[in-house]
């Protein structure tokens, strides 16, 4: 299991992640159940059309699980009303739903405090949050901040405008031609001047795993805080922050089965207790003068104004949901799917794959071009099948430019796509390619 060394810190790349070693155990143990794939459809109404819609858009948001809109659902007929103020019944019972989910959230990452989980909007309000709050109040002029090449825009843009706000300097680890982080370089990077790494735990373009619990060793011994952007892990394998000992987490309910609206950032307690609030306003203080203010304890130090509250509580049943299906047994099956589509992929005339082909260093994310068709036409042929998948930058530019492309088709799975979904992409794919390059 041991890849490698990280530069001179010594510390063991391990290539598997954690999880890897729950799945192996639960796979040999009567623990591991497959999914019914046929019983967890009819939880999404939108799976009992026809013809039958083949969704392979999961990295960008997820569809949502009936239970998750019947609490909603629940809440706006039954309870609606503000938390945290009113001194009634159905305000009480709010949030009580509200804190609930809280706690099932920081059960799902394992976070030490139920206060150390932060509700946003998203994750890249999650990581704004950190890079105001925290980057404001600790990065000075010449301190680094290292990313990586492969991150999104929400990883990205926050750390450019904080550098531009304190003079600090910028620093990226670059990707190997198959797409893994090209370790070689964090020698380079990781100095007494690096003040924090932010970096994605799985790569919404070329389905990578980084290695992440290695890379937050190798920045703690050189004293820098770790951002992880879980935004594409925490829905798809157990993500366990007191194992990983990062200083924040931050992901998004809209792509766990869970509604738009909502995300978390989870940071560490001390991080959180001596930063200054992000947004001001209600909810977030103890007490208000004419001049200043005192502010409340975590988290609603952190969270002003109304927060989304029917959405928190419906991310609390899609955790329910994710957990109750087994998180171990859902990337067991994305990893069925994404081996069976790399199998019929490849065989398409002019077709490249980007990113890792081991299955241990990759998602449910498969980017790929066919020669001569632009992603957009291919999107456009594929969902005429009802087949619906992303063509674009996918808010990764940087990446794009390394890869030497303009945009990819990507397809990515979820604990309901199908062997037939599969079937349907590939078939689309050679539909697309006979067409587009028969025209020229
Ligand atoms: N990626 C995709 O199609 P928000 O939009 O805040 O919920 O998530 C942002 C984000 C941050 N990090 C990673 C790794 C992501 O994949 C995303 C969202 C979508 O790839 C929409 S661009």
């Amino acid at each position: 299991m041991e890849g490698g060394k990280i530069g001179r810190l010594d510390i063991p790349f391990k290539c598997l992640p954690s999880f890897h070693l729950h799945k192996v155990i639960n796979m040999h143990t009567s623990e591991f159940r497959p999914l019914d794939v046929e019983r967890i459809r009819k939880d999404f109404p939108i799976f009992a059309t026809e013809p039958p819609l083949a969704f392979l858009d999961n990295a960008a948001s997820t569809q949502t699980a009936r239970p998750v809109v019947d609490a909603m659902d629940a809440y706006y007929d039954t309870y609606r009303s503000n938390i945290h103020r009113g001194i009634y019944r159905i305000s009480e019972q709010a949030t009580e739903a509200y804190e609930h989910a809280r706690e099932k959230v920081a059960q799902l990452i394992n976070a030490p405090r139920t206060r150390q989980i932060i509700f946003t909007r998203n994750t890249t309000e999650s990581i704004n949050l950190v890079a105001h709050s925290w980057g404001n109040a600790n990065i000075r002029e010449g301190d680094e901040i290292v990313l990586t090449v492969m991150e999104h825009h929400s990883n990205l843009v926050p750390w450019q405008l904080l550098a531009q706000r304190t003079g600090a300097v910028l620093r990226f680890l670059e990707i190997t031609d198959e797409g893994l982080l090209d370790f070689t370089q964090f020698r380079d990077l990781l100095t007494e001047k690096t003040k924090l790494v932010a970096m994605g735990h799985v790569s919404n373009v070329l389905g990578t795993i980084n290695p992440i619990q290695s890379v937050i060793e190798a920045a703690h011994a050189v004293g820098a805080k770790v951002v992880v952007d879980a935004a594409q892990s925490v829905p798809h394998f157990h993500v366990d922050v007191q194992q990983l000992d990062c200083d924040f987490l931050a992901f998004s309910g809209h792509k766990m089965c869970g509604p738009t609206g909502i995300g978390v950032l989870y940071g560490q307690l001390e991080l959180l207790e001596e930063m200054p609030p992000f947004l001001g306003g209600g909810s977030m203080i103890r007490a208000v003068e004419r001049d200043v203010s005192t502010y409340a304890e975590l988290p609603a130090k952190f969270e002003a104004g109304t927060p989304s509250i029917a959405e928190a509580i419906g991310l609390g049943h899609a955790v329910d949901y994710l957990t109750q299906t087994n998180l171990a047994a859902i990337h067991v099956h994305e990893q069925e799917l994404l081996k069976y589509a790399h199998q019929c992929l490849k065989e398409i005339e002019g077709i490249t794959l980007y990113g890792p082909s081991a299955p241990h260093q990759k998602a449910g994310v498969i980017s790929f071009n066919i020669e001569g068709v632009h992603p957009h036409d291919v999107a456009g042929i594929l969902d005429t099948h009802g087949v619906a998948i992303r063509a674009g930058h996918h808010c990764a530019q940087p990446l794009m430019k390394r890869l030497d492309v303009i945009a990819t088709v990507r397809a990515s799975f979820y604990l309901y796509n199908t062997v037939e979904d599969v079937d349907r992409l590939s078939e689309g794919l050679c539909r697309a390619q006979k067409l587009m390059t028969r025209r020229k």
